[in-house]
């Protein structure tokens, strides 16, 4: 199960960098859950703005045979998604692994490895959904609270806990077909294979169609040439 030991601290710098420090006193499926990170990240060192109101939270697997990092990362994009859909938020998944509605996002995921030796020995994925907390002027523009879009409050406990049952359902139904969830995932999945995009390239913004969609790459054909795109940060429109 997933959130059947739970820690919730008033105050951490991250709830992955504290399960990363003390995974060792966690069980398999261990949640850390924070009501607000001094320094709460994203991918490749950025930022994750993380106040009061929201729900910042890692969990903790340690499984006797790993699943690719990727699959969790899908797994709670997926659960996520469904569940705020069932809110009657109409979320999508932005490539790679970003939640969104309507062009903002609401909520990220940080999966991360714990390694000894070159041997994986846990798996940290970290969550964050904009609920309650008021969204800073810097980040309007592409983030929202899930109050904000339904014009009222949330119930913190409520999400934290039907996600943590999605995602556990999905991960013990799919654990030995994992293809089932690349194509879950790719149904939530902007863009699609076949959309049309702008890409920026050496500064360049070039129009293409994605051809194929990896979990670290799309491909898109730009005029007859194909290239790999690696962040949604490339991807202007
Ligand atoms: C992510 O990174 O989207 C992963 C976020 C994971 C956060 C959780 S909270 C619990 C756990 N503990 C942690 O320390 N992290 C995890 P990325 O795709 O790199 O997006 C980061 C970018 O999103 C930033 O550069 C901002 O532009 C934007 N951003 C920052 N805070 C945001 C927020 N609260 N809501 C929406 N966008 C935000």
């Amino acid at each position: 199960m997933i959130g059947e030991e739970i820690e919730v601290l008033y105050e951490v710098d991250s709830t992955n960098e504290f399960l990363k420090r003390n995974y060792k006193s966690f069980h398999d499926g261990a949640i850390v859950v924070a009501i607000k990170q001094t320094a709460g990240k994203g991918r490749m060192g950025r930022t994750w703005y993380s106040p009061e109101g929201g729900l910042w939270y890692s969990v903790l697997f340690k499984p006797k045979v790993h699943l690719n990092l990727h699959v969790y990362t899908k797994i709670f994009s997926i659960a996520i998604v469904e569940v705020l859909r069932k809110l009657k938020v109409k979320a999508y998944i932005k490539w790679p692994n970003d939640i969104y509605y309507n062009g903002k996002k609401v909520a990220g995921i940080l999966s991360e490895a714990v390694s000894v030796n070159d041997r994986v020995i846990a798996i940290i994925v970290g969550i964050g959904i904009n609920v309650n907390n008021d969204i800073p002027e810097d980040l309007k523009d592409i983030a929202i609270s899930l109050k904000d879009i339904l014009k009222k409050k949330v119930k913190i406990t409520y999400l934290l806990d039907t996600v943590n049952k999605h995602a556990w359902n999905l991960l013990i139904t799919y654990r030995n077909e994992t293809e089932n969830i690349t194509k879950l995932w790719k149904k939530y999945l902007v863009p699609k294979e076949g959309d049309k995009l702008k890409v920026k390239v050496d500064d360049q913004i070039v129009e293409g169609t994605v051809l194929k969609i990896g979990d670290d790459t799309l491909y898109i054909d730009v005029g007859g040439k194909v290239i790999g795109v690696q962040s949604i940060h490339q991807i202007v429109e």
